[in-house]
């Protein structure tokens, strides 16, 4: 007779610091054949791509990048809300592979009279993008405010790779274009098929010649953060990583386990993360890994890190310590010097440093305006703007 033992699970979700485990973290920099890596050759040639494939194998699921034949297709809207500051460019992408075809589309709006190439900001939506962008008070993609700085605005919804929903997620490159991703263990889900999304949209970017596809910044909120980090490691053509209040499986540390842990957002969200995740479902002390060792991975390139004062439930403190721990590799890789508080606290504050930013605002789980105000003073720092 073998009695079960009574598993984490069985432990409510919490918010209590004093039921926080000890950290023992995976270091950033030993590599798993055991050598320390001092080196941005190391880094970049070796320890950054195997974390890289850890994480795929683990966690998101592979991102496969080989597809037959890209094209893109744009038409300049006259009839648009934001036409007052902005030209709107909506964008079609087709992506073909062993026959089939996934159709994305991309708003792109510009600064009015911009004479050259503009910096640009993608977010990966996971809200409605036609509701989104027809509202110009909508703070979650604030049109106005980004092209004001100067910045072009693109925005895409993630309906068109893998939409949002449990039952539906496949219905899209899934489906079309890599079906054999779902029988693995540690295929592309929707995670993985959204940081894909992302990475067809620098296609585009690359060939538009009103961007400048090497000053372009990838963000997400919360789900959209999880996907817009996973898009910084992978790709590297993104000069910026940001990360607003991405939480579980985004910046936050997992084997914390304060507030939503990897048994809740396997649960809650099965089409996420690849079916290897579901493995450490109260099990995050047998994670070979951690997730400042995803923010880790998009060094040398830049990286921000948000959180909110009452968003306990994607843990501030974990997404900041994350960012400390993982950031190292900034400073002792490629001796960008960067300074931390050394004890977390939930009071609002501004961290802008070279490579790296952070800051952490009063209110709820959201992306703002005041978070876009902070993304833009950092590029603008990050670009020489100032
Ligand atoms: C929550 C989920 C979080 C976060 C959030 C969001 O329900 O538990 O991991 O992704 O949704 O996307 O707003």
């Amino acid at each position: 007779l073998s009695i079960p033992l009574l598993s984490m699970a069985q432990q409510a979700i919490h918010y209590d610091e004093s039921k926080v485990p000890d950290l023992v973290l995976p270091d950033v920099l030993a590599g798993y054949a055991g050598e320390l890596v001092k080196s941005t050759n190391r880094w970049e040639g070796k320890r950054r791509p195997e974390l890289v494939a850890k994480f795929a194998d683990q966690v998101y699921g592979q991102l496969p990048g080989d597809f037959d034949a890209i094209s893109f297709r744009s038409e300049l809207r006259s009839d648009h809300p934001h036409l007052a500051y902005s030209r709107l460019k909506e964008v079609t992408i087709d992506i073909l592979r062993n026959g089939n075809k996934q159709t994305m589309h991309l708003k792109l709006y510009l600064p009015k009279g911009a004479s050259k190439p503009m910096p640009v900001f993608v977010l990966i939506s996971h809200r409605n993008v036609e509701e989104v962008t027809a509202d110009i008070e909508n703070r979650f993609f604030p049109v106005k405010q980004i092209v004001e700085r100067g910045y072009a605005a693109a925005i895409f919804d993630v309906e068109y790779v893998a939409p949002d929903d449990a039952h539906r997620y496949t219905d899209g490159i899934l489906d079309q274009l890599y079906p054999e991703q779902k029988s693995f263990p540690n295929g592309m889900k929707a995670l993985s098929a959204w940081a894909w999304g992302a990475m067809r949209v620098m296609d585009y970017l690359e060939k538009e010649s009103e961007v400048d596809a090497s000053r372009a910044a990838v963000v997400g909120h919360s789900r959209g953060g999880k996907a817009a980090l996973w898009t910084g490691a992978n790709d590297t053509r993104w000069a910026i990583t940001i990360s607003n209040e991405s939480g579980c499986g985004g910046a936050a540390l997992s084997k914390r386990m304060f507030g939503e842990t990897v048994n809740r957002i396997n649960t809650g969200f099965p089409y996420w993360f690849c079916d290897n995740f579901k493995k450490y479902n109260d099990q995050e002390d047998q994670l070979p890994l951690d997730q400042h060792q995803l923010l880790a991975s998009i060094a040398p390139r830049a990286l921000y890190v948000a959180s909110s004062r009452d968003d306990l439930w994607a843990d501030p403190k974990g997404e900041f310590l994350s960012l400390r721990i993982g950031s190292r590799v900034y400073s002792e890789i490629y001796g960008v010097k960067l300074e931390f508080p050394e004890h977390f606290t939930l009071e609002v504050k501004t961290i802008h440093q070279d490579y790296v930013g952070y800051h952490l605002r009063e209110g709820k789980h959201d992306l703002t305006a005041y978070d876009w105000g902070k993304f833009l003073d950092f590029a603008d720092g990050q670009y020489g703007l100032k």
